[in-house]
């Protein structure tokens, strides 16, 4: 199987680590790909052009991160799977939540990185407020115990942390926030975390972007 990933991809990320954490590294074979770059390894496989995408064997390409993570949870025990099954509600809402601030944050990004005469301050702003709101909901969850189960909650949690620290300098993350920094920093030493941290910056205005 291939899993192809950009380097500064929160969501790529979350699938990289699971491959990690489901000790699925000899049947998974990690690949990096541009984005938004018509000549992409990428786009044969995935027209939609976005990472992670797992190509299977026989060729089949699974797409967007749940379904990936879907994908590589079936290649272990039930057990040992990432993904929160319906019977634990609260992590099921805990990656949601994550999820979702994952995405606010991504548009907040994209909007700093076009040029300014072309960054919209109301999307800015929206962006901002809602990052703000989710974090403080976050901090409250993980201080009151949510996130603990190294699942795919905690790595989905991980990587936005991560790219806020890395690649989103523009949202004090920690700001007031102590029970997430803790979580976060204990999580370094984790090697799933510690083998794919983004590198820093916010990456090129224009295409291919990574
Ligand atoms: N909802 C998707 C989001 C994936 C996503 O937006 N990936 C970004 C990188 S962070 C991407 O591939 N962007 C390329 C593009 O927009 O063309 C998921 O759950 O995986």
């Amino acid at each position: 199987m291939r899993l192809f990933h950009a380097p500064g991809s929160p969501y790529a990320r979350i699938a990289r680590m699971a491959v990690i954490e489901l000790g699925l590294q000899d049947r998974v074979a990690v690949e990096e790909a541009t984005l938004r770059d018509p000549f992409s390894i990428l786009l044969p496989f995935n027209p939609v052009g976005r990472v992670p995408a797992l190509v299977l064997d026989d060729g089949t390409t699974i797409t967007e991160t749940t379904p990936v993570l879907t994908m590589l949870d079936s290649l272990v025990e039930p057990e040992r799977r990432l993904l929160p099954a319906p019977d634990r509600p609260r992590a099921l809402a805990a990656y949601g939540r994550v999820l979702g601030a994952m995405d606010g944050i991504a548009v907040w990004n994209r909007e700093l990185r076009r040029p300014p005469h072309e960054r919209s301050p109301g999307v800015i702003s929206l962006e901002a407020l809602r990052a703000v709101r989710v974090a403080d909901a976050l901090e409250r969850d993980v201080a009151s115990g949510a996130f603990a189960a190294k699942d795919a909650a905690f790595l989905a949690l991980v990587s936005l942390c991560g790219y806020c620290e890395q690649r989103h300098t523009a949202f004090a993350w920690r700001q007031g926030r102590p029970a997430l920094s803790e979580l976060f920093d204990a999580a370094q030493a984790r090697p799933s975390v510690a083998q794919t941290v983004p590198p820093a910056g916010m990456g090129g205005a224009a295409p291919p972007m990574r």
